[in-house]
């Protein structure tokens, strides 16, 4: 029995050594432990031994044996998981110095760039920035702002009416009714710009949409005048097109202002030399302003004898097509990237 349990070592310890795999090593310590093995069938004869001696001999050896080759799997075992921990060190390794895949990140449509900046360059001057409903009643749209029933500026063809008394805003002046009798309620000083979409019924081209957006403000004070409103236009468009830009204000006419003007920003192309685009004026027209119209000032709460305003409103689309030499005003709904990345 002697030799045979040495014989099960040594056959046991050689093929262990040489084993390649951690994996190979546990089917071995199956192989040469388990209940199954040469160990096992040669220890499973120590009862037939003739004498207690014999047999507390045999026993002490198959343990000797047993201690062995389990030594020898856990060694190896050790050995070649250290080795394949290593390699897959190796293989898995990352270079954390590279630099990374960027993630494609949005920004600001065009027409909020030019909005958020309109709206920052009034801020610093302590004006409110002003929102209201798109869907309104005729009076907000019209008849506060000295447009009555049956006048040209209210043409029906020239509206998105939804019912009799209700239509989407065809400009912004209606949040300056509401501000005046929900917010200040014949406080003044009164200074806000009131940004938002508005609506017209109108053929679609390059200059014109039926959508777009437009900035109005307006300053209700005691003794305002229009040197206030060519003061605060002028701030504004500096702000918009550089230091150098000039406003120019022409007589004009709109309801809702008395005097009214076109205003007019000198060329941000030639700079007022003449060009293409001003057709050799040296001035671009940007919208319309004036001093609030005494109507409009007692529709929203105010004695036009106490106190004065100017107001004025444009289209942002307009601005942005200027100061970023954009052609066609459809770019802005397209949703084509390869215009909105430009910007
Ligand atoms: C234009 C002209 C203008 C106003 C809008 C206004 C608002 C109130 C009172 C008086 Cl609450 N005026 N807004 C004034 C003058 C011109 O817009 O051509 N817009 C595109």
């Amino acid at each position: 029995m002697k030799e045979q349990l040495l014989r099960v070592q040594e056959e046991a310890l050689a093929t262990i050594a040489t084993a390649t795999e951690s994996a190979t090593v546990q089917e071995m310590r199956v192989r040469y432990l388990g209940k199954k093995s040469d160990l096992s069938v040669v220890l499973g004869g120590l009862g037939k031994l003739p004498t207690i001696d014999e047999r507390k001999a045999m026993g002490a050896l198959g343990n000797e044996v047993k201690m062995a080759i389990s030594g020898a799997l856990d060694a190896r075992e050790a050995e070649l998981a250290k080795g394949e921990l290593a390699a897959r060190l190796a293989a898995e390794s990352i270079d954390v110095s590279l630099p990374g895949t960027p993630a494609p990140v949005g920004h600001l449509h065009l027409m909020n760039q030019v909005r958020t900046k309109i709206e920052e360059i009034f801020i610093a001057m302590g004006y409110e920035v002003a929102e209201s409903r798109i869907v309104e009643t005729d009076w907000y749209n019209f008849e506060a702002l000295n447009i009555p029933k049956g006048h040209p500026a209210r043409d029906a063809q020239d509206s998105f009416f939804i019912t009799d008394e209700v239509l989407l805003r065809t400009h912004t002046s209606n949040t300056q009714i509401r501000y005046m009798l929900e917010v200040a309620k014949g406080r003044t000083p009164v200074k806000i710009i009131c940004p938002g979409r508005v609506f017209r019924r109108d053929f679609e081209d390059a200059t014109h949409g039926s959508v777009f957006h437009q900035v109005e403000g307006l300053m209700i004070d005691k003794g305002i005048t229009m040197a206030h409103l060519k003061g605060a236009l002028t701030e504004m468009f500096r702000g918009i097109f550089g230091p150098q830009a000039r406003v120019r204000l022409r007589p004009s006419y709109f309801p809702f202002t008395e005097p009214s003007a076109e205003m007019d920003v000198s060329c941000p192309f030639c700079g007022g030399n003449g060009c293409r685009i001003c057709k050799q004026s040296g001035w671009v027209e940007i919208g319309g302003s004036g001093m609030v119209h005494p109507n409009v000032l007692k529709a929203g709460g105010y004695d036009p004898e106490q106190v004065s305003g100017w107001a004025f409103g444009y289209g942002i689309e307009r601005v942005a097509m200027l100061a970023y030499q954009i052609e066609d005003l459809r770019h802005f709904t397209s949703g084509d990237v390869r215009f909105l990345r430009q910007f």
